[in-house]
């Protein structure tokens, strides 16, 4: 009769464990599901990079400034936004890595509205500036577009928007 409680006490208690570890398994299956949908849903499409809680993404077809805004917006961000010089270091990081040099880029600048009032394209405030000395100085009158990395500071110059230039997006997570 001991023999058969034991036993009986073991099966129960075997069975509570397997229990308790099957609830455990369940919990971290989860808690991975979970983390992984966090992680899906706070960061970037493969490709893009999260700097300062947005996605960023260098193109090194050069095209115009708004062919390149138009192909921005169709991927569901805009030309690039700067608003701190670490920001503008960590596009310029991309850029090298991706080309080996620090090229000349479109950012979304632009003061084609109206002459000297910069607006970023994707609408946030224009307040951070890099431009090279001198710049922006609209030369010929026919500069209404930002690129960087522009002469040896490899700051901000006003250019023709026409000519054509890669490009940097940028979008919300
Ligand atoms: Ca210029």
């Amino acid at each position: 009769m001991k023999m058969l409680t034991a036993a009986a006490l073991l099966c129960a208690l075997m069975a509570l464990t397997r229990a308790a570890a099957f609830k455990e398994a369940e919990a971290a299956k989860d808690l991975i599901v979970r983390s992984h949908l966090v992680k899906r849903a706070t960061s970037c499409p493969g490709g893009w990079s999260e700097f300062n809680g947005r996605c960023f993404h260098y193109f090194p077809a050069p095209m115009t400034w708004a062919k390149a805004q138009r192909n921005c917006q169709s991927l569901g961000g805009s030309l690039a936004s700067v608003h701190n010089v670490q920001e503008y270091h960590d596009i310029q990081r991309l850029i090298m890595i991706s080309s080996y040099a620090y090229k000349e880029a479109w950012l979304g600048g632009s003061d084609a509205q109206e002459e000297g009032l910069w607006l970023w394209s994707d609408n946030s405030l224009f307040t951070y500036q890099n431009w090279c000395p001198g710049e922006p100085n609209n030369h010929a009158h026919g500069q209404h577009c930002l690129q960087m990395n522009f002469g040896e500071g490899k700051c901000w110059d006003d250019v023709g928007c026409h000519i054509l230039r890669p490009f940097v997006c940028s979008k919300k997570i």
